[in-house]
């Protein structure tokens, strides 16, 4: 099939996990188009049926705010006209849903083919962002407006019924890893870089918003590292970094955390990591959780949102509610201290990791996208 992925080019979990589907799809040799402003950060190969377009937004002295959904909209019309494509997966509801109607609109007018549009909920579109008057109307009718939905977790399909007024099915797809690619050896020279002595090493990484709670880490860090020696890699950049980094220096931690802003071998960093800690107001999913524990590191974070449909308590890693951050400490302390407890549980959260592999869910979408086949252009897969 002809496949248009719209996405968010960014670090933040949507665009990883759309950027990750389409190479999936281009390498099961479907052709895929992103439409974006910027080149997605995990679009780093080269694919013969992978095409990339970026959105240009003409600036104007009369624009104090440049209309980025109407040059997307606009975008989305060239490709699908010019591509011949069979569908459109737009990504994060906010304002892909609502350009993608749009295009769609344009192009039944233009050559009166119907597009298909697929929307994929991810997460702070529905419960943070979506939910504010000033854009929920446009997000309700976008949605309802698709011609399928999915939701990447069973809480976000639960949340965006309660918070929007949808009249059609939700469908949930969960998200995916690469089990393969995160399952590496670590590098001994670099876990020596950073923990010389052979201290236990806690990991998180994000893009350190409000709602990632980064001061809990901090904490949480500050309570193992009163019991035993370790270290802690903080990966990723946003508004919350430094606050989070005073915070350590205040603590007198700056020796034994290390920021290390963004960051895409994530698979070497994670590979030398004990616990990977996400102490998070809330996860619709929480893929970065889900790439550790393929990792082979034990998640200890909230149970927020979706997150208890990956992370089993005592099982795969732990949970505690939001705040918590004395039961996190406590849980990380004691798992720490305890080899044959963390060995096992690391294996376990790998074995998880196992059940999302990106084999599993990508011919979940295939199936989906079957359903919007063209019997005159759609080839056989
Ligand atoms: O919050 C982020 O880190 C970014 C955000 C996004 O949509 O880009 O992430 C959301 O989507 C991810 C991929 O589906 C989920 O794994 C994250 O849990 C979700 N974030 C939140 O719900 C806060």
């Amino acid at each position: 099939m002809r496949i248009g992925i719209v996405c968010y080019p960014t670090f933040g979990g949507s665009g990883v996990l759309a950027t990750e589907l389409g190479k999936a799809l281009a390498d099961e040799g479907h052709e895929v188009h992103f439409i974006t402003y910027q080149q997605p950060v995990r679009l780093n190969v080269f694919n013969a049926n992978i095409f990339y377009h970026e959105v240009r937004v003409p600036t104007y002295p009369l624009f104090d705010y440049p209309p980025y959904e109407v040059a997307l909209a606009s975008t989305m019309v060239d490709v699908i006209m010019n591509h011949d494509l069979d569908l459109l997966h737009v990504h994060y509801a906010i304002p892909h849903a609502s350009a993608a109607y749009m295009a769609k609109q344009i192009v039944k007018t233009k050559n009166g083919r119907n597009v298909p549009v697929i929307t994929t909920l991810h997460g702070t579109d529905i419960t943070l962002v979506g939910k504010d008057k000033t854009y929920e109307p446009v997000v309700t009718f976008s949605i309802n407006e698709s011609d399928a939905i999915t939701a990447v977790s069973q809480n976000l399909k639960d949340e965006t019924y309660k918070s929007f007024a949808i009249h059609k099915e939700i469908e949930v797809i969960h998200n995916f890893v690469d089990v393969a690619r995160f399952n590496k050896k670590p590098i001994d020279a670099f876990r020596k870089v950073i923990a010389p002595a052979g201290e236990k090493i806690l990991i998180h990484a994000s893009n350190f918003r409000k709602v990632k709670r980064i001061d809990d880490v901090i904490l949480v860090f500050a309570a193992v590292r009163k019991e035993m020696p370790a270290k802690l890699l903080m990966v990723g950049d946003g508004p919350e970094r430094h606050t989070a980094e005073e915070m350590g220096r205040s603590l007198g931690l700056e020796e034994d955390i290390r920021f290390l802003g963004k960051q895409e071998q994530m698979e070497d960093i994670l590979a030398v990591s004990d616990v990977f800690l996400l102490p998070s107001e809330y996860e619709s999913f929480g893929l970065a959780a889900l790439e550790a524990m393929a990792a082979r590191a034990v998640v200890i974070s909230t149970n927020a949102g979706g997150l208890s449909e990956i992370n089993i308590q005592g099982k795969t890693g732990f949970m505690a509610d939001v705040g918590d951050v004395a039961s996190m400490s406590r849980y990380a302390v004691d798992l720490l201290k305890d080899e044959t407890k963390l060995a096992e549980m690391k294996e376990a959260a790998y074995e998880q990791a196992c059940r999302f592999d990106i084999s599993k869910i990508i011919p979940v979408y295939e199936k989906l996208y079957s359903r919007f086949c063209r019997m005159d252009t759609c080839k056989a897969n």
